[in-house]
């Protein structure tokens, strides 16, 4: 005879009974949330215009740091909200269980309506974090595109999010009217000093975000690499600069250390190849600027080596051509960039030979490698094989 166990009861909303919830909480973390998502959001578009650029769009090659700088906000405003959103949702979580209004068929719609809106909200913002974090960490335990994926998300994530906040705002307004510990009662009755407060609370939620931001932020600010322990590039490569794939790993080892190795730049019909030996004989130029990788880790270097307007030169590409370079790499996402002609003609932008003094590693590129001002690190192609107008 099978045993017939009575049902656990489903708790309604009035059954969590913590102070600490409130509205006055919920908002203020929900502000702070809005800000990291604004950033990333805004950020984020700003990354993939360069990587997906419009023809009709001239992207600037100056300030050479500028998509360093975005690129680092992006990531950081992103790991400052992990923290800030498990509390935002801890302290909305019992209005799961609120009563469904069964016999109202318009309040039901309403009902259904919001609580639809909020699950893709919660669902956009979970992907968005935890997708974002593998990807600075290098673990892509998903078959999708990360990046197409990320960036489809992140308009359904902003979407839902300025509905939200539309559809709040008088009772946000109100709640961040009022103190923090606005009816903070303890049902205990012990009082309001007893354990954490709601304003403890959210003074942790912050804490915890800086504690996180601290962990990663060290991928892009120099002086904080020690304390980074989770950022996956912290650690140094050759002539100090991190590595992102390896020539191993792009399976051009064998034809870039080939004796016989050139770099070809063609023009139409006109072409010229040149040896390493070639390349060190043309006039040298030397210039400080970062790879900003878009997984969030960033690192400078000084860069020498010819400037790519002198190679355009031999061949007589007009100013302002679009180039394409292309690497000796036979298959991958990252073999081969687009330099438009403002990017090509800019006296930073080099056919890199050396880094910080040495001889460009194997690892960051050798024989030669592009390195432009103010340009994703995805597009600094290295094991340059061919240019072409
Ligand atoms: N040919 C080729 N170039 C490439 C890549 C690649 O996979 N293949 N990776 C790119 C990426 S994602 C980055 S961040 C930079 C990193 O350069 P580094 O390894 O010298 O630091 O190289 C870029 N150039
Ligand atoms: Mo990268």
């Amino acid at each position: 005879m099978a045993l017939k166990l009575p049902k656990p009861p489903v708790p309604r909303e009035e059954d969590f009974t913590s102070r600490l919830r409130g509205p006055e909480l919920a908002s203020r973390v929900g502000l702070l949330l809005g800000i990291c998502f604004g950033v990333t959001f805004l950020t984020g578009v700003w990354s993939h215009l360069y990587q997906d650029q419009p023809s009709w769009l001239t992207l600037p090659t100056r300030p050479d740091w500028l998509y360093q700088v975005t690129q680092g906000l992006h990531v950081i405003a992103g790991t400052a909200a992990v923290p800030l959103l498990l509390v935002k949702l801890w302290s909305v979580f019992p209005k799961l269980f609120t009563a469904v209004p069964w016999r109202d068929i318009r309040q039901l719609a309403v009902h259904a309506a919001e609580r639809g809106s909020i699950a893709i909200l919660v669902a956009a913002a979970i992907f968005q974090l935890a997708s974002g974090l593998a990807n600075s960490a290098q673990w892509y335990p998903f078959s999708f595109s990360f990046r197409s994926t990320h960036f489809a998300i992140g308009w359904i994530a902003i979407g839902a999010l300025v509905l939200h906040i539309a559809v709040k705002l008088p009772k946000v307004r109100d709640a961040l009217g009022r103190p923090i510990s606005s009816g903070e009662v303890d049902p205990s009755g012990a009082g309001e000093s007893a354990g954490l407060s709601r304003r403890g609370l959210f003074r942790t939620a912050m804490v915890a975000s800086a504690v996180a931001v601290l962990s990663v932020a060290g991928g892009t600010v120099p002086w904080l690499r020690k304390i980074s322990v989770f950022s996956s590039h912290s650690g140094d490569g050759p002539a100090g600069v991190p590595i992102n794939k390896s020539a191993k790993a792009a399976g051009v080892t064998a034809s870039a250390t080939d004796p016989a190795y050139v770099l070809t730049v063609a023009n139409g019909d006109r072409s010229v190849s040149l040896s390493r030996e070639e390349l060190e004989q043309m006039p040298q130029h030397s210039a400080e600027l970062p790879i900003a990788c878009v997984e969030g880790w960033s690192a400078s270097g000084t860069w020498t080596g010819v400037r790519m307007r002198d190679l355009l030169d031999l061949v007589e590409v007009p100013a302002g051509t679009t180039v394409f370079v292309e690497s000796v790499q036979e298959s991958g996402p990252f073999r081969s960039s687009e330099v438009r002609g403002n990017y090509a003609d800019d006296p930073l932008t080099l056919v890199a030979l050396r880094l910080n003094g040495e001889v460009l590693a194997l690892d960051h590129g050798y024989p030669c490698r592009l390195i432009a001002p103010n340009r994703p690190g995805v597009l600094q192609t290295k094991w340059l094989g061919r240019i072409e107008a």
